[in-house]
């Protein structure tokens, strides 16, 4: 098996800075976090952005000042989030692809989230895939449905992807699919031939599905986007579900990747400066 990936999603949009005090919600911190799940295994850090009293923002110029921040504290590849926040036009989600990172989330369908719809059509979903052929950034395809692959492969059909990508499967946001082993291996099972998986559960599914993860030979995503606690009651700092899992996986006999492994391993060219 490779090398464990451990991506880190420490911010998210839909958590609050009033529901946790380890929310790293500017670019300073996100810049402190990222040195701290560094230190702690990661390779991928997944970036959202907010302003300064904490509310959501796609704002270019705040994703150049998280990307620095990163950058001048870690060797993280860098993945930026085309999924923004509900409520978020495609062309605000779409626009931060032009700072050109090493990666950027694509989800490949609408879903049902909580009482919302996280809407992805396919003119939204060739929209993003659009703009990451031009500004060359790789994606992720974030899978919250078996549909979801279904779609990624009509996108592939259409000539807008090639296979193998690497693949997140996000389980057990109210709505998508429900973050069972079963369905991960369902799901495991559908993919094309060639390409990496890793998998995000959401809220107390997170470490059970870094388990299968680990044993499987896919990859895993923890962080706060996802899940706010250690255990029942007791909140989470990013860098302790990083550890945690880290400290798992090389119990079991599985490495974990440094971010150049991690670059090998998706066949990402290397630490791109970004362009501004
Ligand atoms: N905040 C969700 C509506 C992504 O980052 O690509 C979408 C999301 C997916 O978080
Ligand atoms: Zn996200």
């Amino acid at each position: 098996m490779d090398p464990l990936i451990i991506t880190c999603a420490p911010v998210g949009a839909e958590i609050s800075p009033d529901q946790t005090p380890y929310l790293p919600y500017t670019p300073s911190m996100l810049g402190e976090t990222a040195r701290a799940i560094a230190e702690a295994g990661a390779s991928i850090v997944h970036v959202h952005c907010r302003n300064d009293d904490g509310t959501n923002t796609h704002a270019v110029a705040r994703f150049q000042q998280a990307y620095d921040a990163i950058r001048a504290q870690s060797e993280l590849i860098v993945q930026f989030s085309t999924g923004g926040a509900i409520g978020m036009t495609p062309a605000e989600r779409a626009s931060v692809l032009e700072l050109r990172p090493e990666m950027a989330t694509l989800t490949c369908g609408t879903v049902n989230f909580g009482d919302d719809v996280f809407e992805n059509s396919f003119p939204i979903m060739r929209a993003i895939l659009a703009k990451m052929h031009e500004f060359g950034v790789r994606p992720e395809l974030e899978i919250f449905d078996k549909g979801h692959l279904a779609n990624a492969r009509r996108l592939a059909h259409e000539g807008l992807l090639s296979f193998p990508q690497h693949v997140d499967f996000v389980l057990g946001v109210p709505g998508g699919l429900e973050a069972t082993v079963q369905n991960l291996a369902d799901l495991v099972d559908d993919l094309p031939h060639g390409c990496t998986w890793s998998v995000a559960g959401i809220g107390r599914q997170q470490l059970p599905m870094a388990l299968a993860a680990i044993a499987m030979g896919g990859h895993v995503r923890v962080g706060l986007e996802d899940n706010l606690y250690y255990s029942k009651g007791r909140l989470a700092r990013n860098e302790e579900l990083v550890e945690r899992v880290a400290r798992i996986a090389r119990e079991a006999g599985r490495p974990v990747a440094t971010p150049d492994e991690a670059r090998a391993i998706l066949g990402l060219a290397g630490m791109k400066a970004n362009s501004l």
